[in-house]
This record gives C-alpha cells, sequence and structure tokens, in this order.
C-alpha cells in the first residue's frame, strides 16, 4: 500500500474550531474492507452550532467573512486553488485510498477541484446585475445577492469534486457554507477543509459536520436557519431532503444522477465512440451520476459494435485503485450487494452478458469489487435499461432509425446526460434537441469533465444547474431596486 498521509481530525469544523464528537463512524478502504480510520459523527447539536455559526458569519457577528469584497473573495480562493495544488499528491492519496477508485483519477479530481476554486476566484467579481428601462421617472437595477447560509449535502463518488463545484461557487457569491459530507468517503473532504483554515479562511464562512444522513444530514436539511439547500445523491433520499427543506420554504438545488445513453449511429468514427462508451462506463467504477450506462446502437452496426465493445470489455481489469487499474471496487458491500442483485435478476430474466473484465490476481480478497460488464439481449422496458446501476455495468440496446434513437433514449425518468455519434450534422442536432437530457454531448462524451459547462437534470435527474457561470448565478437570488427620481 502506498504511504497514506497523516489522517485529517476526527472532528468537525464548526466557527473555525474543530470540534470533537462523542461518537465517531469508521472508515473502511473499498478495496481491502480493512479499517482505514474513524471520523465524527456529528449529530443535531452540532448541526445546530455549524448554521448558527455560518448564520453569526454572514450577518457580521463571527469573523471578518461579511466584510470582504467579491474581489478579496476571489483572492481567497485563487489562493486556495494553489494551496490544492501544493497538496495534491497527499490528497489524492487520501482520495484514492478512501473511495477505492484509481489513483489516477483520484489525482484527476483533486486537479479538478482546484480549478473550480480558480473558476469562481475569477468569476467572483463578474457577478453584474441589471439596469431595467421603466417609468421615465425611475431608475431600476437589479443586484445579485448571496442567499445566506448554504447547506450542502453531498455523496462520497466523486467528495473532492463536489467539495469544489459546490463550495466553491456559493463562497465566491458571498455565502457561507454547512457542509454535510458522506460518511462513506469524506476524508479528502476534511483535509480541504483543514486547508481551508490554514489558508486564512474567516471563522463560520466554511463548516463542515461530517456523519450519517439520518442524523446529521436530516437535522440539515430541516433547519430553520438555512437559506438554501444542494443536494447531490440519490432520488429516495433527494425527496426526503425536498421535503425538509420545504417545510422552511428553502430553495433547493438537486443532483439525482442518471441514466445516460450514448447513441451510436453506423456513420460515426466508431473507434473514437467506442473508447468513450468503455471510459463513460468504467470511469470511478460506474458510480457516477454522468455515467453513460445505455449504449444504443444502430441496427446496422450492431453485430460489429458489440463484438468490437466485446473484446474492450474483455481486456479490463479491476484492482485496487492503488495499482491504478482500469477499474477499482465500488465503495461498498451495500453497494455491491444491491448491483449483484440487479445482475442476478437480470440474468433470470433472459438478460445475457456479452463480456466482462477481469480481476487480476493479485486483487484483495476483501474488496467490493465487480467486474465491468456489458449486458445485450434486454427486453425493452426492463430495469437495467431505466434504473441507475451505479456499477460498471453498460446495458446495450438495438435500434433502426432516428426516431427509434430518440423514443429508446427518452425510454427511463432520468435525464442527465446524452452522447450523440454521427458524421450526419443535420441528425446531430435533431437528436440534440429531441432527447430529454440536461447536457447532450456530439462527437465526444462529457467533454472531460467540463467545470466550465453548466450541469444539471431534468426529470428524475433532478433540477438546478451547477458548474460554469450557470452554477455561480444558482447560488445568489436577485433584489430590484426601484428609484423614483421624479
Ligand atoms: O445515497 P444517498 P447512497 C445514487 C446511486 C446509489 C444510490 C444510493 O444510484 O446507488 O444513490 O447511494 C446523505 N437526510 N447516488 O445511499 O442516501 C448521505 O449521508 C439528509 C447518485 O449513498 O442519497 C450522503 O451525504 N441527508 C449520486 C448523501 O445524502 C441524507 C451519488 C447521499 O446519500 C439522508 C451517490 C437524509 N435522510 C449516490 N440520508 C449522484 N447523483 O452522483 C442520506 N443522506
Amino acid at each position: 500500500m502506498h504511504e497514506l498521509p497523516e489522517m485529517p481530525p476526527r472532528a468537525a469544523l464548526i466557527a473555525g474550531e474543530w470540534v470533537t464528537t462523542p461518537h465517531t463512524l469508521r472508515v473502511e478502504a473499498p478495496a481491502t474492507g480493512e479499517t482505514l480510520t474513524e471520523i465524527a459523527r456529528s449529530e443535531a447539536e452540532h448541526v445546530e452550532e455549524a448554521v448558527r455559526a455560518a448564520r453569526r458569519a454572514f450577518d457580521g457577528k463571527l469573523g471578518e467573512w461579511h466584510r470582504w469584497s467579491a474581489r478579496q473573495r476571489g483572492e481567497w480562493l485563487y489562493a486556495f486553488a494553489a494551496a490544492i495544488d501544493d497538496d495534491a499528491e497527499a490528497l489524492a492519496a487520501l482520495e484514492c485510498a478512501d473511495t477505492g477508485k484509481p489513483m489516477s483519477q483520484a489525482k484527476g479530481d483533486i486537479a479538478v477541484c482546484a480549478r473550480y476554486f480558480r473558476f469562481y476566484a475569477g468569476a467572483a467579481d463578474k457577478l453584474h446585475g441589471e439596469t431595467i428601462p421603466f417609468e421615465n421617472d425611475f431608475a431600476v437595477m437589479t443586484l445579485r445577492e448571496p442567499f445566506g447560509v448554504c447547506a450542502q449535502i453531498i455523496p462520497w463518488n466523486y467528495p473532492s469534486q463536489i467539495f469544489g463545484r459546490c463550495v466553491a461557487a456559493a463562497l465566491a457569491a458571498g455565502n457561507t457554507v454547512v457542509l454535510k459530507p458522506a460518511e462513506d468517503a469524506c476524508l479528502s473532504v476534511l483535509r480541504l477543509a483543514q486547508i481551508a483554515t490554514r489558508c486564512g479562511l474567516p471563522p463560520g464562512a466554511l463548516n463542515v459536520i461530517p456523519g450519517l444522513g439520518s442524523e446529521a444530514g436530516a437535522a440539515l436539511s430541516a433547519h430553520s436557519l438555512i437559506d438554501h439547500l444542494s443536494f447531490t445523491g440519490s432520488p429516495v433520499t433527494g425527496t426526503l431532503v425536498t421535503q425538509a427543506a420545504a417545510a422552511n420554504h428553502v430553495p433547493v438545488t438537486m443532483e439525482l444522477g442518471g441514466k445516460s445513453p450514448q447513441v451510436v449511429f453506423a456513420d460515426a468514427d466508431l473507434d473514437a465512440a467506442l473508447a468513450a462508451v468503455v471510459r463513460g462506463i468504467i470511469q470511478n467504477a460506474g458510480q457516477t451520476c454522468s455515467a453513460g450506462s445505455r449504449l444504443l446502437v444502430e441496427s446496422s452496426c450492431y453485430d460489429d459494435v458489440v463484438s468490437r465493445l466485446a473484446e474492450r470489455f474483455s481486456a479490463l481489469r479491476c484492482d485496487a485503485g492503488e495499482k491504478d487499474p482500469d477499474c477499482g471496487p465500488l465503495i461498498n458491500a451495500r453497494q455491491r450487494e444491491k448491483l449483484e442483485t440487479r445482475l442476478a435478476e437480470a440474468k433470470d430474466d433472459g438478460i445475457r452478458v456479452a463480456a466482462a473484465g477481469q480481476l487480476t490476481d493479485g486483487a484483495p480478497a476483501g474488496g467490493h469489487f465487480v467486474v465491468p460488464q456489458m449486458l445485450v439481449d434486454i427486453p425493452e422496458n426492463h430495469d437495467v435499461v431505466r434504473e441507475e446501476l451505479f456499477g460498471p455495468v453498460l446495458a446495450v440496446q438495438r435500434f433502426e432509425d432516428e426516431d427509434d434513437a430518440v423514443r429508446l433514449a427518452n425510454a427511463t425518468d432520468f435525464g442527465l446526460c446524452a452522447g450523440i455519434w454521427t458524421r450526419d450534422g443535420g441528425r446531430q442536432l435533431r437528436l440534440a434537441k429531441l432527447i430529454r437530457s440536461g447536457q447532450v454531448f456530439i462527437n465526444n462524451y462529457g467533454a472531460a469533465g467540463g467545470i466550465e459547462l453548466p450541469f444539471g437534470g431534468v426529470g428524475r435527474s433532478g433540477h438546478g444547474r451547477e458548474k460554469g457561470f450557470e452554477g455561480l448565478k444558482s447560488y445568489t437570488q436577485i433584489k430590484t431596486i426601484a428609484i423614483k427620481h421624479g
């Protein structure tokens, strides 16, 4: 095993201090099942303290955050991004051990986290309002103001990236933050919070309360002193969180996963398409909201595509993330068992595994591995093409023409991303308009993660947009000022 850096404090960050909790939670390494460390288990009282600290920091009763201008906030975000880069090795080692993801992906995630802070650093002082033509004796303007206290509940699949996405935007806009990371993986987040305080972030601007969803998460989402809530996770928990926030009329941004199709026509550059299809489903062992988990292939090239993809899948290897395999383990036993049950049911329904990768000989015995695989012979409305499996499993279907492709692409309640592979320009745009999805990629998938591009779903994938300038705007609200000057 690679040497791990010092473990983050078994504590919550509240009002600039690390506060220990009476109880702790065990953190498991997904690659081995062994204990990595323990983290704080924040309970309702800690959530209360954290929200009050964020409130006081926003209202000017704690520290100097409320006095910082947009330019000062931007300068701090730049400095923090540089500090993340300086600590990238240690952060990536923690991310890799904690989530099980391949080391190169963990390193990429830390780099992306720093990029979020840089992007929003530059954007902090560019949140302009408008002037609005009205009656002649009026001058009307709008201000983009921060909400106040932003509650953020984030998942375990991309802890450092999602930390960057949510925290950088909220702070850039002048909010304060109470963040509940996931109990299954939050070590990089805790280390990032340590770095933030060392970089001089005023107390109360960022509070981090590790703990259980049913305790800390539930208490945070129901708190009456939060002004905005962003949640990334499952639709079921998203509903609970939305209901809790609605009781206090708190606006929410929901990022709830997907069942995203990649649509491949016979005229496409098949080499490029198939490489992207494999990457799009094995990245982070398929535990990615935007994973391209469905492949729709035009009938005339279906057999060719399936046999070429089968070769690629058979060559994939699973191992511990630190060895940088194609695919690491799933996050925990619960996720692995859930996926294995789904796969067993699919087999009973006549669905066939056309090809699968393998575990390497040296892979640790206690890891939560599921090998990458591609499923074929799938009845049209089967669960494996409608529901998120959250594993390295690609469901392959055949279509006859454009209408058929659109019908199949839209045959799920999710709508997060879609990939379209064709050289026909008219067809590219027709499909891009007709597929129900928050993002559409043409002859690529994911635009290399593009943090600058607005991201978010329709339907059961959620609502609201993060990333890019839209993401920054979504952490602000408009105030209208109408001046009657006579
Ligand atoms: O998610 P949860 P889980 C999907 C994916 C996966 C499934 C279950 O399909 O198989 O969700 O994963 C906190 N009040 N995604 O169980 O429960 C929890 O502590 C407030 C998609 O891990 O949604 C964690 O911080 N908060 C996805 C966060 O919610 C609560 C990423 C997410 O956990 C809570 C992860 C409660 N009652 C899973 N219960 C994506 N969109 O990328 C839990 N939490």
